[in-house]
């Protein structure tokens, strides 16, 4: 459960409540949203619920009541008709500017004594509470009382009796039926080590905005998380809610339901920060809808290896991210020696396995055109339009070792238009430029990126040790 103010819970609670009743807001004092209900020529205004409060388990319920014009009030009468209530007190209260000035006992309330059963007023029937006391014209009195349960708020019936007739009207107050309220929760944490699990040490982020929805996607209310990364949606109905995270600038979300500890997974869709859809009975808390967050990178992709193994015709490809935020996935390309096109090796486009922490993928291609010597680059797409190139490397002659290669691969960005979740890809031809092909002593050069901004540079390539063989650096000019 997080840690927050009264003050916050119940303004929360009104607003959730205010929002599922379709209630009709206006401001009043202290930042509270209060509503008026005309009863006669009287009326009641139920400031709100405040939950937990001033025990946990116990419910407040906030209320004034205005005397119209005479013959005025004589009493009033709060319906209570759930069949377990019980009032534990009632008084007056000094109004919304102070929310924690309860007077107990105060405005005569019947019966006296609490914790007590409701009991029916033989002048309005109803079966309640009664507060026996004289209004003046015009008077109004802050009326409050605490019963055992976090109720749902419900239609609550109030009898007034004023001079020889009784008025009737309907306001919010503990549900007739005994619902107690649901609550939905509650935590958004830094995921320092990016696993996706609530690890010792790993602290809350405060101020994310975190919207509630329906089952059915209505939005129903609004919050942010408390300085210790805490939420809470209370004052719910049953039935089928989710909620909606949204990244602060700089932040991606973890991996989602990892772990298999519910109350210690993120629940976010890495890509959406929606989480599942949970299902509230009354008087049912789900706490455990948590979102991970981590600080993102200039790069959403790193490449911890990238590894080639010729067969005779058949290229296998292995490659290792470190980690992938935002990627949609990747194509190889093969460079002839001595050629200039970068030829695409993959039929269907490689989609990312969806990890942020990174994963391991294979590609194997049948490929007799590509010929001995040839040089393998790995591209990587961005979902915010770019192309991050690795490579280049050459195939390893070997038919039973593909062990891991610790090199560090170049990447440079450049501009794509992404379609339909496919990359672009630019027709080969405008693909590269490749050095002189007719001095073949001279170090190759990488071939430069498809362009459609402004033309990039491309860094030289970095020669990685395949097998423990280390390939001469390559030179910028021989000459
Ligand atoms: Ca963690
Ligand atoms: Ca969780």
């Amino acid at each position: 459960m997080p840690s927050q103010s009264l003050f916050e819970r119940i303004v929360r609670s009104v607003v959730v409540l205010a929002v599922l009743a379709g209630a009709l807001l206006w401001a009043a004092p202290a930042g509270l949203a209060a509503t008026t209900y005309p009863i006669g020529n009287h009326s009641v205004t139920f400031y709100g619920v405040r939950y937990d409060y001033p025990a946990a388990g116990q419910s407040t319920w906030y209320y004034s009541v205005t005397s119209g014009a005479r013959p005025s009030i004589s009493h009033v009468v709060f319906g209570l008709l759930c069949p377990t209530i019980q009032i534990l007190d009632a008084g007056k209260w000094a109004g919304p500017a102070n929310m924690d000035a309860l007077y107990s006992g105060q405005g005569s309330p019947v019966p006296g004594t609490f914790p007590a059963s409701p009991l029916t007023d033989p002048t309005t029937g109803l079966l309640g509470l009664k507060f026996d006391e004289n209004f003046g014209r015009g008077e109004t009195k802050f009326l409050y009382f605490v019963v055992n349960g976090n109720y749902a708020a419900g239609d609550m019936t109030v009898g007034i009796k004023a001079g020889p007739g009784n008025a009737y009207g309907t306001v919010p107050g503990p549900s007739a039926a005994c619902n107690l309220i649901s609550s939905l929760g509650d935590y958004v944490w830094l995921d320092a080590n990016v696993n996706g699990i609530q690890d010792p040490g790993e602290t809350g982020i405060a101020n994310v905005t975190v919207r509630l929805y329906s089952g059915t996607g209505t939005h129903l209310a609004t919050t942010t998380t408390n300085s210790s990364g805490y939420y809470l949606f209370t004052g719910l109905s049953a039935g089928d809610y989710y909620v909606v995270f949204t990244l602060p600038t700089g932040y991606a979300f973890t991996l989602q339901h990892m772990g298999g500890d519910s109350a210690k997974d993120s629940d976010a869709d890495p890509f959406t920060g929606q989480t599942q859809t949970v299902t509230l009975g009354w008087g049912q808390s789900y706490l455990d809808l948590d979102a991970g967050m981590y600080p993102t990178g200039p790069t959403a992709v790193t490449v911890a290896s990238f590894e080639v193994l010729r067969d005779n015709d058949t290229l296998r490809f292995k490659w290792v991210t470190g980690y992938e935020a935002d990627n949609l996935g990747f194509d190889l390309f093969a460079v002839q020696p001595g050629g200039s096109e970068m030829i695409l090796i993959n039929d269907t486009f490689i989609p990312t396995q969806g990890f942020t922490t990174g994963s391991e993928y294979y590609y194997e291609a049948n490929r007799p055109d590509i010929e001995v010597g040839a040089l393998f680059w790995l591209r990587a797409y961005d979902t915010n339009g770019t192309v991050e190139d690795f490579g280049p490397v050459e195939a390893i002659y070997s038919a039973y070792v593909l062990a891991p290669i610790d090199i560090e691969l170049p990447k440079v960005p450049a501009p794509v238009e992404i379609e339909e979740g496919r990359p672009t890809i630019k027709p080969r031809s405008e693909l590269i430029v490749l050095p002189d092909p007719e001095t073949p002593e001279k170090p190759m050069a990488a071939p430069s990126m498809p362009v459609i901004g402004p033309e990039l540079p491309i860094p030289a390539p970095v020669a990685p040790r395949l097998n423990g063989a280390v390939r001469p650096a390559p030179v910028e000019d021989a000459s």
